[in-house]
């Protein structure tokens, strides 16, 4: 039996006649397996640069807090792009490669929720409290979540240095997050605590904050790795760049995506989406006030201005009441199906006949059955 963690992670698995729930688990577990061989990585090199047992002790604990616990959609997404790409199953090697860069955008994940949930006031994550909201941690969250970043390059440089494509990957790793801060911003601004002003929301604005927010580093960071991992060069003056190519589609997916975010935040239960609502109580132009605003009658606009964004859980409920009146669940549902079919439709321009090696549809069709209808 294999006693190195790497391989221990990488034990031979069978799948026949497994229902896809149960190959759904244990695609899961193997990837799980990857992380306990870099968080052995990173506590080893962290020990070895002197670091204390109390300091040891609070790096394993942010980790484990922080890192696993999620859907991880966004890190098994790179795995199964890689394996769709490449047309057959991955050799271990390849394997290995491909969920390093899936939890690394997981750790990326980490570094962006550990901020964002001390930025947005939340009461908990994945069921549990928020890190920051842990005994003892408070601010020293905000170092937490610098050392998550810094662990994604301290893993790129230990398992793909000597790459031909390591630069791309930390030109995308640093491209990304850049893009991602540039939404975080305007999502933080255009949700002023002090001051409710309902005229400076638009659906376009909207757009525009999640498309910076959530679509770069939620949709096209995986696809992205997963192609430079398969050796698809990027030809930047080209029309049909692979890169662009799958840009164009996965933009709108994450725009998708961040609305049913969005939607959840109002119309999911905590026990669902495991996280409790504050976008009403925290003044965020999400998809719902915007929707509730296009179609609102006077009366509604008025409850509406004297209710959203005050940090009053009496005023919120005056809130979801004119959510509720002006039908957002149904009218989400309708923006659900077109959305869905219209991405549809962009998939289609990725020509039918691919080969191995090259940028397929089912990278898309696979990410959307994923998202389509979630409820979590
Ligand atoms: C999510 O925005 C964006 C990032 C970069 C974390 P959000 O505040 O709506 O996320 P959540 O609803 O998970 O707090
Ligand atoms: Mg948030
Ligand atoms: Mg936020
Ligand atoms: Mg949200």
């Amino acid at each position: 039996a294999p006693t190195n963690p790497t391989e221990i992670a990488l034990q031979a698995s069978t799948t026949n006649g497994m229902s896809s729930a149960e190959k759904k688990k244990q695609a899961r577990a193997k990837f799980e397996g990857v992380y306990q061989v870099l968080r052995k990585d990173l506590l080893d090199h962290f020990a070895g640069e002197g670091m204390p047992k109390d300091a040891i002790e609070w790096y394993s604990r942010n980790l484990d807090y922080n890192v696993p616990g999620g859907k991880l959609n966004r890190g098994m997404s790179v795995v199964d792009s890689v394996e769709i790409i490449k047309g057959r199953a991955l050799t271990d090697e390849e394997y290995l490669k491909s969920a390093i860069l899936g939890w690394c955008i997981e750790l990326l994940q980490a570094f962006f929720l550990v901020s964002d949930d001390l930025m947005d006031s939340s009461v908990t994550r994945r069921g549990q409290p928020c890190w920051y909201r842990v005994e003892n941690v408070g601010l020293i969250s905000i170092n937490d979540a610098f050392m998550l970043e810094g662990a994604i390059y301290h893993l790129l440089k230990k398992y793909f240095r000597q790459d031909s494509y390591y630069v791309e990957l930390l030109d995308l790793f640093h491209d990304v997050t850049y893009k991602t801060e540039m939404g975080q911003l305007i999502d933080l601004i255009t949700a002023p605590e002090d001051h409710v002003d309902l005229d400076k929301f638009s659906l376009k604005k909207h757009q525009l904050i999640v498309i910076y927010k959530t679509a770069f580093y939620s949709f096209y960071l995986p696809v992205a790795l997963a192609m430079h991992v398969c050796g698809i060069p990027p030809s930047p003056n080209s029309p049909s760049d692979p890169y662009k190519l799958a840009h164009e589609i996965l933009i709108p997916l994450g725009e998708y995506f961040q609305v049913q975010d969005d939607f959840l935040d109002f119309g999911g239960t905590p026990e669902q989406i495991g996280k409790i609502g504050t976008d009403i109580l925290d003044n965020k132009c999400s998809w719902c006030i915007n929707t509730a605003l296009a179609v609102a009658t006077l009366e509604q606009r008025r409850v509406l201005d004297e209710n959203y964004g005050r940090k009053d859980a009496a005023k919120e409920a005056k809130v979801k009441e004119v959510f509720e009146q002006v039908e957002i669940r149904r009218r989400y549902e309708e923006y659900e199906q077109t959305a869905y079919e219209r991405i549809n439709g962009l998939i289609e321009t990725i020509p039918a006949d691919a080969k191995d090696g090259e940028l397929k549809r089912e990278v898309f069709t696979s990410f959307l059955s994923k998202i389509y209808k979630r409820t979590k």
